[in-house]
């Protein structure tokens, strides 16, 4: 009992997460886009949207999941380029390679971010702030590019405190620290706390995590059911869940069989677009990072099929645009033929596939074609240039 106490509070987790990580690896390459805002994404003359810009974009209230036409209102005079996956994914394996040198013991969330257990690391005096500077300095020399890192003793202060000192970040939350930190912090900023759930705690007048800490278990569980006591935990800076090496594909589906059969196009997608936010609550409450979304069509003679994609990041309400949706309905019978079920299922990655070749999916998303350059050219967006 002692000693797994002990294991339990005496981990030692990094999180590394890279700084503007497609916009990195642009500049990288492309010397003419450094030091400039640089927007990675859909044109802005198109219904794409920004997948993430260079911290001189940012100044201007440029960020993710915001659509490029908006992000061209606020930066005119940024440049705008497609992503090119295949680099991306060339960086990310360099950095899961230097994670490798220092534990067998990381969890890769997406291309860009893992959780590494350092708890049995015997290299630089066991150090957790000395590795993860060795880390840095690592990425640095191999990939030319910078990462920011949170250190603490659970993976989700270790990911609060990767995101205090970005870019280029070192950030240190010891177990003296973590439960005050827990209390400061506003509840979207929990893990597993989504926007809904965060909206439902702030309508019961519970801000930050001191709010949260409040209230009895028993309550917890009246208002959050199962999540209740990851809530309860996380408000008093504790989190047992290891790092996971072998992460195991969950999911959560919702469907509907409808009274009646429905056949048009706008009422199948808003259809659609409900079962989303009901499935993204669910995935919410399991605490559950999918990336890949699938949606179930049954048509009026039970015949069913099903059409998925895979995003290159975490699926949010913001980050599955209409575009998205209506792509998957393409190639089905969707008005055309009566539809009496749908439905819809968010899963994560295994490691497998985050570790080898995710579907980069989104290249049709962001109209990208094999050709040397990936600027936005001219009659694609930019007449003013
Ligand atoms: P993030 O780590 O969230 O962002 P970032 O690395 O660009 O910037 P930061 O310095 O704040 O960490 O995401 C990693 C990559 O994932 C990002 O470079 C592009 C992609 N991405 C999208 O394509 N769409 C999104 O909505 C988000 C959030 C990220
Ligand atoms: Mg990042």
């Amino acid at each position: 009992m002692m000693s797994e106490h002990c294991q339990k509070t005496g981990r030692k987790i990094i999180h590394i997460d890279m700084d503007a990580f497609f916009a990195a690896v642009e500049q990288r390459d492309f010397p003419q886009y450094r030091n400039k805002p640089l927007i990675v994404g859909g044109s802005p003359h198109s219904r794409g949207v920004v997948a993430t810009c260079s911290y001189e974009a940012r100044q201007y209230g440029v960020h993710s999941a915001m659509s490029s036409a908006h992000a061209y209102r606020l930066c005119p005079q940024a440049v705008f380029v497609k992503p090119r996956f295949e680099a991306y994914q060339e960086a990310s394996m360099r950095i899961r390679e230097i994670f490798a040198d220092y534990t067998e013991l990381f969890e890769p969330l997406s291309l860009d971010e893992a959780y590494l257990d350092v708890s049995d690391t015997e290299i630089l005096q066991g150090s957790a702030t000395l590795i993860a500077k060795a880390i840095k300095t690592a990425i640095r020399q191999k990939t030319q590019l910078t990462a920011s890192a949170g250190i603490s003793y659970n993976k989700f202060l270790a990911k609060i405190a990767s995101d205090m000192g970005k870019p280029d970040g070192l950030y240190l939350i010891t177990p003296e620290q973590g439960p005050s930190f827990a209390e400061q912090l506003p509840v979207g900023k929990f893990h597993g706390i989504g926007k809904v759930t965060a909206a439902k705690m702030q309508a019961l007048g519970i801000n930050t995590g001191k709010d949260l800490k409040q209230l009895p278990l028993a309550a917890l569980q009246q208002h959050f059911g199962k999540s209740a006591l990851h809530y309860y935990d996380i408000a008093r800076g504790i989190d047992n869940r290891p790092v996971n090496n072998h992460r195991i594909r969950k999911s959560v589906g919702v469907e509907t069989t409808f009274a009646q059969d429905i056949k048009a196009r706008g009422e199948i997608l808003n259809k659609l677009q409900q079962l989303l936010g009901q499935a993204l609550q669910r995935s919410d409450e399991k605490q559950l990072d999918a990336q890949t979304l699938t949606i179930k069509i049954k048509y009026h003679n039970f015949v069913q099929i099903t059409r998925s994609r895979t995003l290159p990041y975490k699926i949010t309400a913001a980050s599955v645009t209409p575009a998205i949706l209506e792509d998957l309905m393409k190639n089905t019978d969707i008005g055309e033929r009566d539809v009496r079920l749908l439905g819809i299922t968010l899963s994560s990655l295994d490691n497998k596939t985050t570790h080898a070749h995710q579907q980069l999916d989104l290249f049709n998303d962001f109209g990208v074609t094999a050709q040397a350059s990936n600027i936005w050219n001219a009659d694609e967006y930019d007449k003013h240039r």
